[in-house]
């Protein structure tokens, strides 16, 4: 069993690759929850459904998020009637957010309408939210603390952040399947995802982060950075909000307390070559996904990646600092 931690955009295309060389049933994905909101009375969770509609394949290419050719007159309608747009919500994506908000109006947990909603598009794969508690990334700016989607869509991740924080983080618990999956995986992988707002809430469910110090298996991540920039998105300001170098030694900084590998991409492993800063092996490879292919070839890259190494033995390496 492959588990892949995952959130946004770029993981879900990792995830894709992984899905066109894995048999459905060797994959488990763990996805980032902290991103979920309610929007129009509908609970939304923007990861999963990215994983969801990727995995069953009607997702939007263009956009990375949503249903492929969706429309949205349900939105404009919403307009005129003086509702907030600002988040786009398309036609047939309503359709998801009004299935998992009935479900869990009936009593049923996130994880089980998660599982009603992946069955029911034809999903092999196991997608898992991180938790089944409410757990929802807050951003702290000039202007006040925002969620994740009023920074990063309503306010297109312009405000300056002074700091990040997982509200109900603290009480939240593993998802079921969540801390078994990881304990009895062939390998983990984290996908190339923002560390503080997409892995980071993952990170903070109690138990999660000790799984990882535990298992067995292979951790590697790929690489969310191409130089010192971001793939895509705003990884940049919110890994220096949170005094993190924004290189690979900063996410490197993220992982190292139970990460056995870091896929980066060649130049970058030119440039680290010999840097004894890194407590962390690097392992070279093209981690831009333009094509199906590239995404194919990445997956691969990563597979071969962690059944060559021999996990380190995690309880002499440094504590990650609490
Ligand atoms: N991202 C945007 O930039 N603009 C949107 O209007 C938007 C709507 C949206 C609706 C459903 C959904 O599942 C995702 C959506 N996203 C949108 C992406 C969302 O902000 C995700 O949180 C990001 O992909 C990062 O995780």
């Amino acid at each position: 069993m492959i588990v892949v931690l995952t959130g946004g955009t770029g993981g879900a295309k990792l995830v894709q690759g992984l899905a066109l060389i894995l048999p459905p049933a060797e994959l488990t994905i763990v996805v980032n929850t902290g991103d979920d909101l309610v929007w129009w009375g509908l609970h939304v969770s923007p990861d999963l459904d990215t994983i969801t509609y990727g995995l069953s394949g009607r997702l939007s290419i263009e956009r990375g998020w949503g249903v492929d050719g969706d429309s949205f007159h349900c939105r404009e309608a919403m307009g005129s009637l003086g509702s907030p747009v600002w988040f786009q919500l398309g036609d047939r994506d309503l359709a998801t957010h009004l299935v998992r908000t009935q479900l869990m109006t009936a009593g049923r947990t996130l994880s089980q309408a998660t599982e009603h909603i992946t069955r029911g598009l034809g999903i092999g794969s196991r997608v898992l939210p991180m938790t089944d508690s409410t757990v929802e990334t807050r951003v702290m700016t000039p202007q006040g603390e925002l969620s994740f989607q009023e920074y990063f869509v309503r306010d297109r991740f312009r405000p300056e952040v002074s700091g990040v924080r997982f509200a109900g983080a603290e009480q939240a618990r593993p998802a079921p399947g969540v801390i078994e999956a990881i304990e009895c995986a062939a390998a983990v992988v984290l996908a190339p995802s923002n560390p503080v707002t997409s892995i980071g809430p993952i990170l903070a469910v109690p138990g999660i982060r000790e799984a990882l110090l535990r298992t067995r298996a292979p951790a590697v991540a790929v690489s969310p950075l191409v130089g010192n920039a971001a793939v895509s998105g705003p990884t940049g300001n919110l890994m220096r909000s949170q005094g993190l170098p924004v290189s690979l030694e900063g996410i490197i900084r993220c992982y190292d307390d139970f990460l056995d590998l870091l896929l980066v991409d060649s130049r970058d492993a030119l440039n680290a070559a010999g840097n004894e800063l890194f407590n962390v092996p690097l392992h070279a490879s093209n981690i831009v996904m333009k094509s199906e292919s590239e995404k194919v070839e990445l997956a691969r890259q990563t597979l071969l990646a962690a059944h060559a190494i021999t996990p380190r033995d995690r309880t002499t390496l440094k504590r990650h600092e609490a």
